[in-house]
């Protein structure tokens, strides 16, 4: 057990420079206003909401492609400022739930939660890799590529040096892969790195594939696990409303049974709820997204044990 409070620090990331659709900076303020807070508290936890709201101000006047990726500066300096009140509330031993925000916030919260808990292991939800190097990525879009900044395998992009390779590929396992480049399967055999696809997740159930991911980056079951989910691993049914949605997604019960499965085991200490885009597309898909994205929130701090 890593976290002896009851304190939930709910971190927002209004951001989106990380890909190039609006909307996904409304995504935390949705899901707050959905009532989350409100909902764990009733779970018996201490929660506190940071929104910033100011990250708009850390736009550059200028901020030109820099080695194929699009917004350096921007994503850089938003994460960077970010890492470090996640780190933070990390120490402080709160549960730190981040909502995003598109995925490149992620190099903010593995950053902050790494720098708190250096043997963390962590499980990335989503239909994407987001392994992309700044070579292999063809979009360009940074939100494809923070594992690769975060395992060490980009080092040189000058903006961002600050990344420092905190994890391990060996401690990175993924759930629901089905959108792959690649240039990011050239990188997952290279290293080595437990990805399950939905492939998986149909041959062997949900239960065996989490008991796998674990196996493999936590075998005894004794470091803390960080979760970043990505909405778009669940099926566009069940959350429609994120940037890029892949068919043949997790259904609703297996999303939840990972984030159930995560809690079970006393060790996860922060989740990340990323890409609900709340601009796209009508209100009763914002609405079952936002919903589910709650749920999931809730599920990682143990809604559902009984
Ligand atoms: N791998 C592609 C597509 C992508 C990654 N993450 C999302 N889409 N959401 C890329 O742009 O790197
Ligand atoms: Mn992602
Ligand atoms: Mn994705």
């Amino acid at each position: 057990k890593f976290l002896s409070s009851n304190n939930v620090s709910i971190v927002g990331a209004p951001f989106s420079g990380g890909q190039p659709q609006g909307g996904v900076e409304k995504g935390p303020i949705r899901l707050v206003e959905f009532g989350l807070a409100n909902q764990l508290e009733e779970m018996g936890y201490q929660v506190d909401y940071e929104a910033n709201t100011d990250l708009d101000a850390l736009k550059p006047a200028e901020d030109p492609v820099v080695q194929n990726l699009k917004n350096p500066k921007y994503v850089s300096a938003v994460t960077h400022k970010l890492a470090g009140q996640i780190e933070e509330r990390a120490k402080q031993n709160k549960f730190v739930l981040t909502l995003g925000g598109d995925h490149s916030v992620a190099l903010a919260t593995v950053s902050g939660v790494f720098a708190a808990y250096p043997d963390a292991c962590l499980i990335w939800v989503d239909a994407h890799a987001d392994i992309n190097t700044p070579e292999s990525s063809d979009s360009g879009n940074i939100h494809g590529c923070p594992l690769s900044f975060l395992t060490g395998l980009s080092q040189d992009h000058p903006d961002f040096s600050w990344v420092k390779p905190v994890l391990q590929t060996g401690r990175l396992a993924y759930i629901g892969l089905r959108d792959v480049d690649d240039g990011e399967k050239k990188i997952l055999k290279e290293n080595n790195i437990k990805a399950l696809s939905m492939h998986h997740v149909d041959k062997w159930g949900i239960g065996k594939c989490v008991d796998i991911c674990l196996d493999h980056i936590n075998p005894n079951r004794d470091l803390p696990i960080h979760l970043s989910f990505d909405v778009d691993a669940l099926d566009p049914t069940v959350a429609p409303s994120t940037g890029t949605p892949v068919r043949g997604g997790l259904t609703f019960r297996e999303g939840h049974y990972i984030c159930e499965a995560l809690a079970e085991t006393g060790l996860l200490v922060a989740a990340d709820i990323m890409e609900v885009n709340p601009a796209l597309e009508s209100e009763e898909s914002v609405f079952s997204t936002v919903q589910v994205g709650c749920s999931l929130a809730r599920c990682c701090l143990g809604e559902s044990l009984l």
